[in-house]
Order: C-alpha cells, then structure tokens, then sequence
C-alpha cells in the first residue's frame, strides 16, 4: 500500500482534488505560519502562497492538522507551496483565545474521536457529556475512552456511569501501564481511518498513542505528580501513522473542549431530556411553574436527575450564546465583504 492510501487517501479525495498538476498531501503538524505536510513520497515543510492567504478571511480557511491539501512543490527547495485545501468531511473546533468569535481548528478529517477521561481525577460525567456533543458537533464518531484503570478499583461501575451518560456510544476501560483494554481500542481503527485522541491533559493520551504504535514516540511526563494540574507535556497537535492500520493525532490536553456552532445534532446528548419534554402540557412549556410538566414530573419521581437536567439548560444557554456569537462573525464578515465592495466600486468610478 502507497503512503497516501495509508494516510487516508481514497476516491472521495480523488474526487475532490480533480485532475490537477498539484501534488495531495496531508497536514501533519501545525506550527505558527508553517506545516509540516506528508506527500506520497516525502515529508516537506510548507507554507500557503499569498493568494490563499490573500483570499483566507477567517482562521479556519488556513490549513489545520488532518486537512488535505493541493501542494507544488518548487524543485530543489525542499519547500512546499499550499495552494488549496480540499474540502474537509468534519471539524474539531473551538473558539480561539482571545477572538471568541473566530473559530479554532482543533484537527480536520477525523472519523473517530477517542474522548479520554481517567478513571481517577478526571473522572466527570458532565465533562463527557460535553466531549461527546463537541465530537457529534465535528461530525466524527465518539468512542469513550476511560484510562488508568490500575489506579481504579471500581472501574466496572464507573464504566456503566459513563455508558449510562454516553448512551449507546462504546465506553472502554484501558490502561497503558498493564495494556488493558488496548486490543479492543485498537479493533474500532479500520483501515485508512483517522483517529484523534482528545482530553484534559494529564489522562494519558500520549501513553495511550505510545502504547498503540509499541514505541515512545510522544513524549510523556513521567515526574509529573499530579496528573490533575501542572503543565502540558503535548504542546502542539501531531498526526502519526499507525503500524499496521490508520492514523491517529495527538492533541494536547484541553481543560475542555469549548462548543462551537448549533446545530439540531446537538439534541442526540440529551435525547432523554428532549423525549421528557414533548410529553409536557405546553409546548412551550419552560419547565418551572406549568402545571402538567413532565419534565418536574420526572425528577420529582426520580427518573430523571436533577443535575442531569441542569447541564442540559445549562447546555441551552451556552448554545444560545455562542448562536449570537455566530451571528456577530457573520456579520462582521459580511460588513467586511460589502466593505470590498465598494472600495472596488469606487476605483471603478475614479
Ligand atoms: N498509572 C497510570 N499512569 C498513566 C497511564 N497512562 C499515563 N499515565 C501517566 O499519566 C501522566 C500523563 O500521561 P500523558 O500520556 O503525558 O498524558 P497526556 O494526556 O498526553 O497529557 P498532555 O500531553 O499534557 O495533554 C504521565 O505521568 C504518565 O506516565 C496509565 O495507564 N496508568
Ligand atoms: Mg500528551
Ligand atoms: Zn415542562
């Protein structure tokens, strides 16, 4: 099998790169302004021409890890030129430090998310709610990752908490130090498929990645006391090639993946909310003071938890908020285009 075919590349990339002079290529890392990009058969570091930069209005219209993009590749320079990016399938996002409403591109193209979560500190049901709505949101497939499971003693009954929160998406207990659980991790990669390991830092994503490719590739912080805190020891998002099948990327740890956009999928993390809510009196029901509310009905009777319920209007809320952010960029934009527009306008008439 080629290197491309192993990076992922299948007809559906074909197909969207067309038939071009330019060479296909996948982003391996990210660095400030510069990427390091695998071709078929060499590893180049590369930067965008000044048209694409010229045209980017937004940061997610440069290049993020797993995109595949449209290189030329000068002779002799041991340099590549990004002319294009070819149109990604999903999209880890979140919003950008300090520009809340520019959109981050956490890794592009992923098929699988391994949502890590440890089975001692980090452990929180409501956090895994969360990184399981981000990753439909990305349009990749969760699969619940808990770690360290030689520090966890009730690893079985945190594992049915999880899946009780994860809903139909498959929980695993692992640990990299004695190999659990690392076999059947590896049997949900197929071929060609891109994974990207996501969590806080500290859960052990690296060893988890260490352990799959059977080297000490990533580095791992071994000294660190309190993997709850302290530094990253992943400081930048890498995309690796697995041994016999897929790749994987490695991220580092996010206190926690912000969401982006709404969107109606957004609903599938809390379907039992949602099913409760179509059988109160009211439509519109607010859930507070409406006689005949199923929702109240529910918690009083127990069926549904009260914090359960809570993260979910907390949820509304968030998505509420990030809907007028989203409104805002797009105007700004807009404003920018009609911005153009006449100043093009104006030349025109000069
Ligand atoms: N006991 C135990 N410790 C582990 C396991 N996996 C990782 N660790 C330890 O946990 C710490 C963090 O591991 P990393 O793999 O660096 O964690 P990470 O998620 O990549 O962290 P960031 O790169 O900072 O996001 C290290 O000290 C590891 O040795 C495990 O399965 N069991
Ligand atoms: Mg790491
Ligand atoms: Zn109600």
């Amino acid at each position: 099998m080629n290197t491309l075919t192993k990076l992922g590349w299948n007809n559906d990339w074909q197909e969207k790169a067309g038939s071009s002079d330019l060479t296909p290529a996948r982003i391996i890392t990210e660095y400030k302004n510069l990427y390091k990009i695998q071709t078929d058969t060499s590893i180049y570091l590369a930067e965008v021409t000044g048209k694409f930069r010229h045209q980017a209005t937004v940061r997610e219209d440069f290049p993020a890890v797993g995109d595949w993009v449209m290189v030329s590749t000068p002779s002799g320079e041991g340099h590549a030129m990004i002319q294009r990016i070819l149109e990604r399938t999903s999209k880890f996002s979140r919003k950008a430090a300090g520009d809340l409403t520019n959109e981050q591109i956490v890794a592009a193209n992923i098929d699988i998310a391994f949502l890590v979560m440890s089975l001692n500190h980090d452990f929180n049901l409501r956090r895994l709610e969360r990184y399981l709505i981000a990753a439909w949101e990305s349009g990749a497939n969760p699969v619940v990752v808990l770690s360290k499971a030689d520090l966890c003693d009730n690893s079985d009954e945190k594992a049915e908490e999880a899946a009780s929160a994860a809903m139909g998406v498959p929980v695993l207990v692992t640990s990299a130090y004695n190999g659990t659980g690392l076999d059947e991790l590896n049997s949900h990669i197929d071929e060609g498929m891109t994974v990207a390991v996501m969590g806080s830092s500290g859960v052990g994503k690296s060893s988890i990645i260490n352990a799959l490719i059977g080297e000490n590739k990533m580095l791992v912080n071994d000294i660190r006391e309190d993997d709850s805190k302290g530094k990253h020891t992943t400081t930048h998002r890498e995309l690796i090639m697995l041994p016999d099948k897929g790749v994987i990327i490695d991220t580092p740890g996010m206190r926690e993946l912000q969401l982006w956009e709404s969107d109606s999928r957004i609903t599938h993390g809390f379907q039992d909310v949602e099913a409760l809510a179509e059988h109160c009196q009211f439509r519109d029901c607010q859930h507070e003071t409406e006689p005949g509310c199923a929702i109240r009905q529910a918690i009083e009777d127990g069926e549904l938890e009260q914090e359960r319920y809570h993260s979910y209007v907390k949820l509304q809320k968030e998505l509420a908020y990030i809907e007028r952010k989203t409104d805002m960029r797009e105007q700004l934009l807009e404003k920018k285009k009609w911005k153009k527009i006449s100043q093009l306008q104006k030349s025109h008439y000069k």
